[in-house]
């Protein structure tokens, strides 16, 4: 059975000696990615909604001391330990030092205990310092075994489409976790043109046709080679956090994951 990306990269799960005792939270754990602004805090106030309106009980963790207004009430919010500006001011230090040294206090930092169906983590809105520093990987260890909603901006350029996909394999490969891929914001896309991202989404080799010609071009080809090296064909919802569209084909994902424990193909 295909278990993700942890399969082949089993190191990134079992890291020298990292692991935090468990906070034991019951339910599926949901670690919202993504890049900047690419609608994370809005997801996750809206699929919660969504959820209980299903009858699930969920809880809704805030991971982002950065933010100053939450589209949702959070039932844990890291601010109330501290804030990047709290950490500027007491430490002298710049807005991405002191997310850095933000991280390594969440890593550090014991998170209540929940007992819902699905418990969802909002994150911070540089995606950096969580994939390429140790504290993010300690971060989704502690969460124990979270499954990734990893957010892919549909009103981005198409030229962008590449690497973002890959950051996802990198997000996958550095938390050492499986992550469901999403097309969010597709309410602002005209008819067809969000079915199109999915379909070269959901089929590497036809990321192709977004690049353009020239030598930049044989580089992004060898990126799709690796995205399609790496990536299983798999299904990607396409979502709107406005209208609730995709939350059900979101939902039906992690019901599988929960299943399958991370076969998401
Ligand atoms: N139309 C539309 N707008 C959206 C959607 N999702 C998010 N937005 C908007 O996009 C902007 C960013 O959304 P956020 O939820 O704050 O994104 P984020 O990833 O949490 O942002 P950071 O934490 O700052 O990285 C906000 O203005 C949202 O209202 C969507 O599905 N449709
Ligand atoms: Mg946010």
């Amino acid at each position: 059975m295909w278990n993700g990306l942890r399969d082949i990269f089993h190191f990134a799960v079992k890291p020298d000696g990292m692991f935090e005792i468990e906070e034991g939270s019951l339910g599926v754990k949901v670690l919202i990615l993504g890049p900047a602004g690419s609608g994370k805090s809005l997801l996750t106030g809206r699929f919660a909604d969504y959820l209980r309106g299903e009858g699930y009980t969920v809880a809704i963790i805030n991971l982002d001391p950065g933010t100053l207004h939450l589209p949702y009430k959070p039932d844990f919010d890291i601010r109330r330990h501290f804030t990047i500006r709290s950490i500027m001011e007491a430490e002298g230090l710049g807005p991405n030092g002191a997310m850095l040294r933000a991280m390594d206090r969440l890593a550090s930092t014991r998170l209540p205990r929940f007992d819902a169906d699905y418990i969802l983590y909002d994150t911070p809105g540089q995606l950096e310092p969580f994939l390429f520093h140790r504290a993010g990987r300690r971060i989704a260890a502690k969460l124990g075994d979270p499954c990734g909603v990893y957010l892919i901006d549909a009103t981005l350029p198409t030229w962008s489409l590449p690497g973002i996909y890959l950051y996802s394999i990198v997000a996958q490969v550095n938390l050492g976790i499986s992550a469901i891929s999403v097309i969010t914001k597709v309410d602002m896309l005209p008819d067809g043109r969000a079915e199109s991202i999915r379909l070269a989404l959901s089929d590497p080799s036809r990321l192709r046709r977004f690049l353009k010609r020239g030598v930049l071009a044989d580089l992004g080809t060898e990126l799709i080679g690796v995205i399609e090296q790496f990536m299983p064909a798999q299904r990607i919802p396409l979502v709107s956090s406005i209208t609730g569209q995709g939350f059900d084909e979101l939902l039906a994902l992690l019901h599988e994951f929960k299943c399958t424990c991370g076969d998401l193909t």
